[in-house]
Formats: C-alpha cells, structure tokens, sequence
C-alpha cells in the first residue's frame, strides 16, 4: 500500500527525469564539446548565457511537470489518471491553437507580448511559441517551426534546443524570411492553424561582405555535416593572414580587430556568423569604412578550412554597400576550391566616388594563405 495522496516512488521518478532535462539543456548550452564550440561559446558567450536562462525559463512550465507525472505513471499504479484518460468519453479532443512571436536575441524584449515581425540587421532570433494553448486545458506537447521563405539558396536552420522550448534561426543574410508555426498537443494533435511570423532583415551598415558555398558532393547541405569554409578579410596594407592578434585579419579567431582610428569602432569590422556545415552565410561588416588609397584596398579571403568527406566547394563572394539604400556593389563566384586552398576573391576600395570591388579574370588561388 502507498499512502493515500501521493504517490512517493512515481514522484521521485518524476524528479530524477526533471533534474536529466534540465541537466540535459545546461550541456548544450554551455559545455563546448569541439575546438570550433570553444571558439565560439567564447566569441558568443554573451548571447549564449542569455540564451540559456531563457531557455530555461521558457522550458520549466507547471504543464511539464505534471506530463512528467502522467509519464512517470504508466508503469506504475498511481491515483492521477492516466494521459489517455483524458481524451476517452464525453469530453471530444480539440486541436490546440498556435501562437507565434519573436525576439531578437541581441535586444531586450517583453517575452509576454512578443511582436511577430522583426526589422534588424543580422543576429540570431529566437521563435517563441510558449502563448500557444488548448481550449479542452491539454498541454502542449511540441512546437515545429518551419522556414517558408527566405533569401539566399539554402534555408537558415531552426535549431530546437528541445522539443518543447524555444528554437533559434541565424538571420545573417539580407532579405526577407517567413516562417510558421504549428503545435502538437499531448495527445498528439497537431493545431489547426499555423502562426507565421516574418523578418526582415536590412543593412545599416556602409559595407557588407557576404560568403556563401555550394558544396556539390552533400546531398543535403541543411543539416550539421558539411564543408567549412571561412571567410577573411584582410585591412588595407595588410599583410598577415589567419592569425589571431597580428589584427590584419578580420575571420572567426579576430572578429572585431581596431582598424583605422586606434579606439574608434566605426570603422572597425565586425565577424558575425561562423558557419562550419555547410553553405553558409558568413559575414562581416564594416558601419563606416575609412578611405582607402588607391593602392591598397581591403583583400576578400575564402579558405575551404575542413572538407570532412567533400572534395570540393563553390564559393561565392557578394559586397554590398548602404549609401543612399542598399545596393549590390560587386558579386564574384564560379570557381572551385579544395581542402585546404585559399581563394582571394577580390579587392575592396573606399573612395570619396563610392565603393569599388576589383576582381581579377584569372582566379588567384594559392594552396594555404599567401606568406608576404
Ligand atoms: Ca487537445
Ligand atoms: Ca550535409
Ligand atoms: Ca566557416
Ligand atoms: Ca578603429
């Protein structure tokens, strides 16, 4: 006999799986498990802690607990009626409503009333589909997001830190971006509605850079296991590439070096997005390049770093400017590159006139970065 209230051992269950969840989401979160994750947890450690204590909070709802009962339960006798009991009988299963908004992670948003569109340069976003409900009182089991629309060849991904909590999408492409929302209730209905937001993403800064790669041998280039290539771009009369402090180089190991006025950040770059499966984007920005002489412009490096199993990617290089708007100030692609290779796409000049990008017929490829 158990005593009459609770139910002590499917309690106790109940905890342990509770205390493996959130364990479980502190692990992802914080502990880097590569070279690359260590590098980043480092250069993003800021967005990642934000991350996480949302994470939690939006994650460890009263509704989780008593699933966690419910689950507990089926193997063991208990007072608390089964899941299935639920839907039996009378009272008919209704779908549940969807309900979607956004936050960007780089701003501080009231998660209670979050917008569902989004105007921003780049960063990462957060889906939120935690106000989703069902009117017969079910919790809500799972959230699916689904990219609808988007810029570029390769949708971003949706990374879902677990079933139930909020997933992210990197926006780091300009243009706009459409996704949807659908919910399942505990009993595995799915809602009759989909809740869509939107983002749009628009340049504030002078100078973008953006990279991205086709990688022919992937036959599918939106999951985590792909080729990795780098983008770099290299200061006027720069000399040393890929090398962290030397502060030539702006890529992932140097992503804000202080160029042009020592302390001023205008006209610094800023790395944004380090992609390492697949296709891409990476970019860098400058808010407000300073004038470069007519001599020496900003060098645009793309170095195919890991091929794991792919033999060779396409990458292609494309330069913006935000002048009066947003324009296209030179695009270069079309050639292929091997593990290890080091492609300099073009040249970057800063003119009183305007931007120019100056690329060369005959590709300059060189195995490794060019030694001065
Ligand atoms: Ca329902
Ligand atoms: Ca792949
Ligand atoms: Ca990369
Ligand atoms: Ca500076």
């Amino acid at each position: 006999m158990g005593s009459p209230g609770i139910n002590i051992a499917a309690l106790s269950v109940a905890i342990r799986i509770l205390a493996v969840l959130l364990c479980g989401g502190c692990d992802t979160q914080l502990r880097p498990t590569t070279e690359r994750d260590t590098r980043d947890a480092v250069g993003d450690q800021g967005v990642e802690l934000e991350t996480f204590d949302k994470d939690q909070a939006d994650t460890v709802t009263p509704t989780d607990t008593s699933d966690l009962l419910f689950a507990a339960d089926s193997t063991e006798t208990s007072d608390v009626p089964l899941a299935t009991d639920l839907s039996d009988g009378e009272v008919p299963n209704t779908c549940p409503v969807a309900v979607g908004g956004l936050r960007n992670l780089s701003e501080a948003v009231d998660v209670d009333t979050p917008p569902t569109h989004l105007d921003m340069e780049f960063g990462r976003v957060e889906l939120l589909g935690a106000r989703s409900y069902d009117e017969d009182g079910d919790s809500i089991a799972e959230q699916k997001w689904t990219v609808t629309q988007h810029p570029g060849r390769v949708p971003p991904s949706v990374e879902q830190v677990s079933a139930r909590g909020p997933s992210e999408i990197g926006i780091y492409m300009l243009g706009s971006y459409e996704l949807e929302l659908t919910v399942v209730d505990e009993h595995g209905l799915s809602s009759c509605n989909t809740a869509g937001v939107t983002v749009t993403s628009t340049a504030t800064a002078g100078l973008v850079v953006e990279l991205t790669w086709e990688t022919p041998g992937d036959p599918d280039e939106t999951d985590d296991d792909g080729a990795d290539v780098d983008l770099h771009l290299l200061r006027p009369g720069g000399m040393i590439w890929n090398l962290q402090g030397a502060r030539d180089d702006c890529f992932f190991y140097d992503r804000s070096p202080d160029w042009g006025v020592l302390g001023v950040a205008t006209d610094n770059p800023k790395y944004h997005v380090d992609d390492f499966d697949g296709a891409g984007p990476e970019v860098i920005t400058i808010e407000q390049p300073a004038l470069t002489t007519g001599e020496e412009g900003y060098l645009i490096g793309v170095n195919f770093r890991v091929n794991n199993h792919f033999a060779l990617v396409f990458p292609s290089v494309r330069v913006y400017s935000n002048g009066e708007a947003i324009g296209i100030v030179g695009e270069k692609g079309g050639i292929a590159l091997q593990r290890g290779e080091v492609w300099i796409a073009g040249e970057l000049f800063w003119t009183e006139n305007g931007p120019l990008f100056v690329t060369s017929d005959v590709p300059q490829i060189t195995d490794g970065f060019p030694v001065p």
